[in-house]
């Protein structure tokens, strides 16, 4: 999230397109429910279904899955059309007046450079025109043909509302009254905060449904204001740290990326990431990516790491594809090139798309260890639950190793949330006997690994051996002693830059903030962006003070949020380019004529003047990308793409199937279908009640909300004669599930280009382990397709057909 949930009350316009906030954030949603309150804020909810947020909003417009891009294009162009621009923000603090190279165009659905055999891009020309000296060519005009403006102006052209309706089934007035609503947050002094989840992720164009939005929120000017942001609104209760800390296959810890085997040399690494600023006087921030990564080799091999062997360089992996997602794993061990799986916290028979494919790869490996608190589908994957399922238990040879773990709860640590605020929290009962932390069986592993190697040798034990491992209890490091090796210490004494005699810092004391990391091998810091966390004031995340001074939401003492405790990231942007609130009556920062000053932390140098320096200082050019450079591989602008598998063509270019850089493998092309034999839409989703896979082991939730069943409209139920609490079969080209049908009017078919288009709503919680009545669900049914970034898969848009059926043979 660019701001926290506590900055939600300060909103005049909230959108919850592409999640169900009140379902699935129920406490966070307080904060919308606050701005309603106490601001009269309206809110608006784009969705195919009439979801638990909707029945709260002002405004409910329905949307088929998979088409938001179209949709938000054309609230772009209505922007334009309707002269609802905030002018001031756009032109100084976007990328609007810039000057894109001559060689790029679009046609017909594609960018210049793509190569239909690869699926990819040659992204050259997705860049700007540099002068001589290194510059960003400009027209503060925006008369120039080539400027992003009149390049945005020309790519949303099409997107009338007329063909918004025949693409995304949204009836034209209901369109317009949206449109409205938002356009009307161009003025400086009204906010729009988006929130999004997973109706965005999950799709094949997941990436570019965020940008979509971004670029509408840059051209209103709703990003680094009080009430205003781009919000995704995360999953468990930590995996925005999961991200921080870099859990993916293609991240370090704080958004640095791991190398690729291309880069063969540390030189190789930082040649294309230390970026230069691109106009006078910007920020550019990156710039210092050499210090975050230094400090990071040194948090990881110690004295191992120096400047003579590059700090370790040669010890971290390095890839050679773009990530090795779970669907990628799932696929090599169906291709047998990986026969073993640790799965930590995780439940890929339930969670991932194509079940068969994934007990088909599962099947395959030599072992499989579960570390788990739960009994869960996967740890049991060889096991034939009946009519459900036709797992040739006796053909199954994978070893399963169930290590029973703790659950968070029943641990001390922090946890990030999606506001970025890492809240300490103490352990909240008493594990059962038996069971381990993950930290105690992951210190075991490497432990024990260790050994090996040195008893027996190995190709390149290197960097097992090189990790440092300083614990007061090696077998078990505690919680305080890595969020400190997290934070970061001074590995020698630190002096004032500006004053070398001054001593800032004493050897061995823990890093104020990630200002002082270095890259000569003097400072050590685990994850940049969470520096400060814990340092020699203490522990920063387990402050509780709530008091909050100018009542606009920052709560700076209550916790510790990254960046250096800033709340509303970029939120120099909440002035206009002399240092003045936009909205003098929700003033976070401003400029009082030497200093920047304020009730939230500064997202700039203190003393960088107004208008000189722009308010996005990550970015080489200071300010924020309606047109954004070849950051993402399909594409600097969004397009509207049907998902992978449709109910319609896309008219735009009908030739083109799905997302044209999305990822698939050639051994799944067979398995997708098309709408003659599969005529309905279907998503997926969670309820209130249950927690994905875990809380069906709870008693309690499972008497709420007991029973797999599936969402349809009484038009679609009359036309298959299908009762309301029926049993009903549904089938995909993977797999066949059946379910209660849940006859609603929540659901209402969709007209797209004068076809009515069926939504099939399919909750996601149930399973075959613990208390709920038995029954699998949307997983056994969605296509292994991959969003070209991110390689997320497209759980939210599938095509499936259903039919009354007999009820199940009660499994024994
Ligand atoms: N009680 C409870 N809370 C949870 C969870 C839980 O299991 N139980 N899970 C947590 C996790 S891990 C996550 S990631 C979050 C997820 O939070 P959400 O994303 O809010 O959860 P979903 O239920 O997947 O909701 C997605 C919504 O998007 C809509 N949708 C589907 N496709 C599209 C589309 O193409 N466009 C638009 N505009 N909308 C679409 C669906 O109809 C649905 O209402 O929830 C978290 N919170
Ligand atoms: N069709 C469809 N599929 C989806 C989605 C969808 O919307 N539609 N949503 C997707 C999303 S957003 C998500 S996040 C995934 C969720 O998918 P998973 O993460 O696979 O599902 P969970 O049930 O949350 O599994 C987490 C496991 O972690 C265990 N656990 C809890 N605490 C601890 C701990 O401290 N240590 C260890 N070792 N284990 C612990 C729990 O017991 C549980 O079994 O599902 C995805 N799959
Ligand atoms: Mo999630």
């Amino acid at each position: 999230m660019t701001q926290p949930w506590t900055d939600i009350k300060n909103t005049d316009l909230a959108i919850v397109m592409g999640g169900n906030a009140a379902e699935a954030h129920p406490c966070g949603f307080k904060w919308l429910v606050e701005a309603k309150a106490h601001r009269g804020a309206k809110l608006i909810v784009v969705d195919p279904r009439y979801t638990r947020t909707a029945a709260v909003s002002d405004v409910y417009c329905p949307i088929r899955q998979g088409t938001d891009i179209a949709f938000l294009l054309g609230v772009i162009r209505y922007c334009i059309a309707n002269d609802k621009i905030q002018w001031e923000y756009a032109k100084n603090y976007t990328n609007i007046s810039y000057l894109v190279k001559d060689g790029f165009a679009y046609k017909d659905g594609l960018f210049t450079g793509y190569n239909e055999d690869k699926r990819d891009y040659d992204r050259s020309t997705w860049d700007y025109q540099l002068g001589a000296d290194g510059y960003v060519q400009q027209d503060p005009t925006l008369e120039n043909p080539r400027t992003v403006w009149q390049l945005l102006k020309a790519h949303v052209e099409q997107y009338t509302p007329e063909l918004v309706e025949r693409i995304c089934g949204t009836p034209k007035e209901k369109y317009l009254q949206v449109c409205e609503m938002m356009a009307a947050t161009s003025a400086p002094d009204k906010a729009m905060t988006s929130m999004y989840a997973l109706g965005w992720t999950h799709s094949s164009h997941g990436a570019q449904n965020i940008r979509t939005m971004v670029m509408l929120q840059l051209l209103l000017g709703n990003i680094g204001i009080a009430g205003g942001g781009m919000n995704a609104l995360r999953g468990h209760s930590n995996i925005q740290g999961l991200t921080d800390l870099g859990l993916m296959s293609n991240l370090l810890p704080g958004y640095l990326s791991i190398p690729t085997d291309k880069e063969k040399s540390f030189g190789d690494y930082m040649s294309t990431r230390q970026f230069k600023p691109l106009r006078a006087d910007q920020v550019s921030y990156w710039r210092n990516y050499d210090k975050f990564f230094v400090s990071l080799m040194k948090s990881f091999w110690g004295d191992k790491a120096t400047k003579d062997n590059d700090w370790g360089y040669d010890y971290l992996p390095k890839l050679d594809v773009p990530a090795y997602d779970i669907m990628r794993m799932i696929e090599l061990m169906n291709e047998g090139k990986v026969n073993g799986y640790v799965c930590q916290g995780f439940n890929p028979v339930q969670s991932i798309p194509n079940k068969a494919k994934t007990i088909a790869g599962l099947s395959k490996c030599k072992f499989l260890v579960t570390m788990d608190p739960l009994d869960t589908e996967t740890s049991n994957f060889w096991k034939n639950f009946g009519v459900y399922n036709d797992v040739k238990t006796a053909e199954i040879k994978t070893e399963v190793i169930q290590l029973p773990t703790t659950l968070f709860a029943e641990e001390e640590g922090s946890l990030a949330s999606s506001g970025r605020w890492l809240q300490w929290h103490w352990a909240g009962g008493t594990p059962p006997d038996g069971v381990q932390h993950d930290t105690w069986i992951m210190s075991q592993i490497f432990l024990r690994i260790k050994k090996l190697y040195q008893t027996e040798g190995g190709a390149y034990p290197d960097a097992i051996m090189a990790l440092t491992w300083n614990y007061k209890d090696p077998e078990e490091p505690s919680p305080m002693e890595l969020a400190k090796e997290v934070n970061g210490y001074a590995l020698a004494d630190q002096f004032d830059p500006k004053d070398p005699t001054k001593l800032v810092l004493a050897k061995d004391k823990l890093m104020a903030g990630f200002g002082g990391l270095k890259n000569d091998g003097t400072t050590s810091c685990g994850c940049w962006i969470y520096s400060g966390q814990w340092n020699e004031q203490g522990n920063n995340m387990a402050r509780r003070d709530n008091n909050d001074p100018g009542n606009m939401g920052t709560f700076l003492n209550w916790t510790f949020a990254w960046p250096a405790n800033r709340r509303v990231l970029y939120n120099t942007a909440s002035c206009d380019p002399t240092g003045k609130p936009w909205d003098p009556s929700r003033k976070l920062v401003e400029w009082n004529g030497t200093k920047w000053t304020g009730v939230d932390v500064i997202d700039m140098p203190l003393d960088a003047p107004p208008g000189k320096v722009s308010p996005f200082i990550l970015n080489q050019e200071g300010t924020a990308r309606v047109f954004a450079r070849a950051l993402l591989r399909d594409g600097p602008f969004p397009v509207h793409y049907e998902p992978f598998e449709s109910p319609v063509k896309n008219v735009i270019n009908p030739a083109i199937r799905g997302n044209p850089v999305s990822r698939v493998f050639q051994a799944d092309v067979a398995s997708f279908g098309n709408s003659d034999e599969f005529p309905y839409a279907a998503t997926s989703y969670r309820l209130t009640e249950q927690f994905h896979y875990w809380t069906k082991h709870n008693r309690v939730n499972s008497v709420l909300q007991p029973e797999f069943f599936v969402e349809i409209s009484h038009e679609l139920a009359a036309e298959k004669n299908i009762k309301n609490a029926g049993w009903v079969r549904v089938w995909s080209k993977r797999g066949e599930v059946k379910a209660k049908a849940y006859v609603t009017k929540r659901i209402q078919p969709l007209i797209c280009d004068g076809k009515a288009v069926h939504v099939v709503g399919i909750p996601l919680h149930w399973g075959f382990m613990g208390t709920a009545i038995k029954g699998w669900g949307p997983n056994v049914l969605g296509p292994v397709v991959g969003e070209p970034n991110t390689d997320t898969p497209e759980f939210k848009a599938f095509l499936v057909n259903v039919e009354p059926t007999t009820p199940p043979t009660p499994i024994a």
